[in-house]
């Protein structure tokens, strides 16, 4: 099996489809957000995971065009969720994208054409880059982070605490959010109440709050974690508590009964 020539094939074939997983806004209940989650159904291995295709598409020319397709698709749905919720609402999406992908030159313009062409606005798009990728080219993704801010797309750095970008990075990176990763939520269950790991994720979403930055715990499975994070402060959550990755039409029915 060549992974790398059957990506090229899966996405002018449709093998390739969006799973889209709520964010909830903590507290109201509330949905603030969807983040697309690509999935890749191959003819003959059936369900391949992201982190093993997405790194091959990393290292060949196919990240690209598989960005384009998520991006694409994504905000076509989105637009869809938010015919659904009608007047006056504006659904708003996370999308991941490669730090390889994004220190592209034409990185802003597809990203723009992405917005234009579905008629969405650039506020209700943000970007998930994860940390590791991000400290990798910094100097270049500083620049298209820049570029991205002005236009008014969101920026969140993914998996925040299992890379180096250190704290002294967050004042200074133009985000507008982080994702505390979900080892870190893993760890609050209610025999860890008061120890070192509920400190780490109190001090983080303290911090994230204190440089206005939007905080989002992922990874929340169990009630305990909930209701932790809650009393913590932090304002926006995800997990499979709340909702797992859902079909389109399944996230579009959730986004309508907001309305
Ligand atoms: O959905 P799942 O838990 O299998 O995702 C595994 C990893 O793949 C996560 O780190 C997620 O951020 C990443 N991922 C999911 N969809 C996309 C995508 O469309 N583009 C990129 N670059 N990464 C994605
Ligand atoms: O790296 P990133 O945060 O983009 O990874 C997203 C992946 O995490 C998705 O593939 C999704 O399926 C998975 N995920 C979402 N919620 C949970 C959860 O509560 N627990 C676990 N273990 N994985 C989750
Ligand atoms: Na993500
Ligand atoms: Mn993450």
């Amino acid at each position: 099996v060549n992974l790398e020539r059957d990506l090229r094939r899966a996405i002018e074939q449709t093998q390739l489809s969006l799973a889209f997983q709520p964010i909830y806004d903590l507290a109201s209940g509330r949905i603030d957000s969807f983040e697309a989650l690509v999935r890749w159904d191959h003819p003959e291995l059936g369900a391949v995971p992201p982190a093993t295709f997405i790194p091959i598409a990393e290292d060949s020319a196919m990240i690209s065009p598989l960005t384009d397709w998520v991006l694409a698709s994504a905000c076509r749905r989105l637009r869809e969720f938010q015919q659904l919720q009608g007047q006056g609402l504006r659904a708003r999406l996370h999308v991941n994208v490669s730090g390889t992908d994004m220190c592209r030159s034409n990185f802003v313009a597809r990203v723009s054409t992405a917005l234009l062409s579905n008629q969405l606005e650039p506020g209700q798009l943000t970007l998930e880059i994860t940390e590791s990728t991000l400290m990798h080219r910094l100097d270049a993704a500083l620049q298209v982070m820049a570029q991205l801010r002005e236009i008014g797309v969101g920026l969140s750095v993914d998996d925040f605490g299992t890379g180096y970008s250190s704290l002294a990075y967050l004042s200074t990176l133009p985000i507008t959010s982080l994702k505390i990763d979900r080892s870190f939520v893993q760890r609050l269950n209610a025999d860890a109440r008061d120890a070192k790991d509920a400190e780490v994720v109190r001090a983080v979403i303290t911090l994230g709050n204190a440089l206005g930055k939007t905080v989002i715990a992922e990874g929340i499975e169990t009630p305990e974690q909930l209701a932790q994070l809650r009393l913590m402060g932090c304002q926006f959550g995800q997990g499979y508590l709340l909702a797992r990755p859902l079909t389109p039409e399944m996230a579009g029915a959730l986004a309508q009964a907001e309305r």
